[in-house]
């Protein structure tokens, strides 16, 4: 028994980590500043990126899954894989604030288990115009007690590197309790 105990504990979980979002909220940006501890230029993505990240006893497979129109129909199938799931928002993009509700309502209802816990990052604050955290919830209905995973909304800059620590910190605590 007692070897049962050491090999459980020792043991790495593996996690499928899907990232979405409309294309230029930051995702490929925030996936990079995660890795590397700072920004870095991107390039959209086409398709699929897969990145994998090593932590103590924790590996995460993390899907970042190409923004644009044309790439969402292969959304489905890796988020029907996914545990764990965050969602970025451009918070200057007020214009396209209703299309990325739609996008995060149709992944919920239709892509990933009920269980599945989201990190909403509400991306690019370091821009003036932006959309205030509260103002955000309300407008993507998050307060909805309807809603019945966890989740939980951070503002980040992964130009600047604002918020990004306090988001994953709560978020992998999160991905290791599930
Ligand atoms: P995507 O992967 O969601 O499609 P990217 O988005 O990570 O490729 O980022 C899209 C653009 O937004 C990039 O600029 C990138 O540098 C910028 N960006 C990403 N995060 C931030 C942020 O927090 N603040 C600011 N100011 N810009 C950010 P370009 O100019 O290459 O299109
Ligand atoms: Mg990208």
């Amino acid at each position: 028994m007692s070897f049962l105990i050491k090999l459980f504990k020792n043991r790495t979980k593996r996690v499928n980590l899907s990232i979405c979002g409309l294309d230029g909220a930051g995702k490929t940006a925030i996936i990079h500043y995660l890795i590397n501890g700072e920004f870095q230029e991107t390039i959209p993505t086409m398709g699929i990126n897969r990145e994998t990240i090593d932590l103590p006893k924790l590996q995460l497979s993390v899907f970042d899954l190409g923004g644009q129109q044309d790439f969402r129909s292969m959304w489905g199938s890796i988020n029907e894989q996914s545990d764990a799931l965050i969602f970025v928002v451009d918070s200057t993009d007020t214009f396209r604030m209703e299309e990325a509700k739609t996008i995060f309502y149709k992944i919920l209802k239709t892509q990933i288990r009920e269980d599945v816990p989201v990190l909403l990052l509400l991306n690019k604050v370091d821009l003036p115009g932006r959309l205030a955290r509260e103002e955000f919830i309300k407008q993507f209905d998050l307060a909805n007690p309807n809603l019945s995973m966890k989740w939980a909304c951070f503002e980040t800059s992964a130009k600047e590197g604002i918020g990004i620590y306090d988001a994953f910190h709560w978020y992998i605590k999160v991905i290791q309790e599930v």
